[in-house]
C-alpha cells in the first residue's frame, strides 16, 4: 500500500510534520493503526537501523527519524488503546540504567495501555532500586525493562537480585525485552518472560495480571 510506503520513507528523511499528516490520512482511510504502525513507522525505523548499523547514516539522522516516529505513533495512540477496558493490572515499565532508547519501551507501554493495563512510565536511565522501589510503592504487578545495548543488559539481572533482596521476587513479575535481549538470557538471570515485540509483552502482561487476580 503505498501511503505506508510514505509514511516509512519520510520517516527515514526525519520529516516529522509530512509523517503526521499521512498517518492522518492513513487512519481517515480506515486503514488499521497496528497496519500503519507495522507496515509504516516500524518498516521505515528498520531501515535506518540497518543503515545506521553500516554507519550510512549517524546519531543527528536516528533522532530526526526518532522523532518522526514519535509524531506518528503519537497519533495512533487512542487507537491502539481503543477497547481498553477497565485497567486489568498494573506496570512499571523503563528502558535500564546506561540506556537511552525509548522508542520499544514506548510501543510496549502504548499497547500495553491498549489492553487495559495501568502503566507507571519511568523513562530511560532506570536504576534496578527504582524498579523495585516504584513496584513496592505503587503495587505494581510486574516491572518491565528494556534494553537496547548489549552493555546495559546486564542491569536486568541486577533489577532480578534487588527485586529478591526486596523480598517482593515471589509477588512481581519481571518481563524483560528489546533488540539484543533474548530467551536464553531471560533464563539465565531468572526474570519471568522475555517477549520479542511489543505485542506479545502486552499480551503477557494480561495474561500475569489475570493470574494473580
Ligand atoms: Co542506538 N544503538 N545508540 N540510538 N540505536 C542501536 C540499539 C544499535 C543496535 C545500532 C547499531 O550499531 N546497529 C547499537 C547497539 C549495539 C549493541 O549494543 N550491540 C546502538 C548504539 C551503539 C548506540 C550508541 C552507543 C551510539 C553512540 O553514541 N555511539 C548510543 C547509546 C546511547 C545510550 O543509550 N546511552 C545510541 C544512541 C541512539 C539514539 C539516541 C541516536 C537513538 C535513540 C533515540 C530514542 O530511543 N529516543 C538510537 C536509535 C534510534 C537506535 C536504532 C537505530 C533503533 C532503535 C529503535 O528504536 N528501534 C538501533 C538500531 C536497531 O535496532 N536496528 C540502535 C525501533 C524499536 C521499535 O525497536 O527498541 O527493539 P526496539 O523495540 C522492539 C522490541 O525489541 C520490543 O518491542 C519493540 C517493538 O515491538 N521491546 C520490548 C523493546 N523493549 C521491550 C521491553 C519489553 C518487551 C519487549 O519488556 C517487557
Amino acid at each position: 500500500m503505498s501511503i505506508l510506503n510514505d509514511i516509512s520513507e519520510n520517516l527515514q528523511r526525519g520529516k516529522a510534520k509530512i509523517v503526521k499528516e499521512l498517518v492522518q490520512q492513513a487512519i481517515d482511510e480506515g486503514i488499521p493503526a497496528q497496519e500503519i504502525l507495522e507496515q509504516g513507522l516500524l518498516a521505515g525505523m528498520d531501515v535506518v537501523g540497518e543503515k545506521f548499523k553500516k554507519n550510512e547514516v549517524f546519531v543527528p539522522e536516528v533522532l530526526v527519524a526518532a522523532r518522526a516516529m514519535n509524531m506518528g505513533s503519537g497519533l495512533l495512540k487512542p487507537l491502539l488503546a481503543e477497547g481498553g477496558v477497565e485497567a486489568i493490572g498494573k506496570v512499571c515499565i523503563g528502558t535500564v540504567k546506561g540506556d537511552l532508547h525509548d522508542i520499544g519501551k514506548n510501543l510496549v507501554k502504548m499497547m500495553m495501555e491498549g489492553k487495559g493495563l495501568e502503566v507507571v512510565d519511568l523513562g530511560t536511565d532506570v536504576d534496578p532500586e527504582t524498579y523495585v522501589k516504584t513496584a513496592i510503592d505503587q503495587n505494581c504487578q510486574i516491572i518491565c525493562c528494556s534494553a537496547l545495548l548489549t552493555t546495559t543488559m546486564p542491569v536486568m539481572e541486577a533489577v532480578v537480585k534487588e527485586a529478591e533482596k526486596a523480598g517482593i521476587r515471589d509477588k512481581v513479575k519481571i518481563m524483560i525485552g528489546g533488540a539484543p535481549v533474548t530467551e536464553a538470557f531471560c533464563r539465565q538471570i531468572g526474570a519471568d518472560k522475555y517477549t520479542p515485540d511489543a505485542a506479545s509483552a502486552a499480551d503477557t502482561a494480561v495474561a500475569f495480571c489475570r493470574a494473580t487476580a
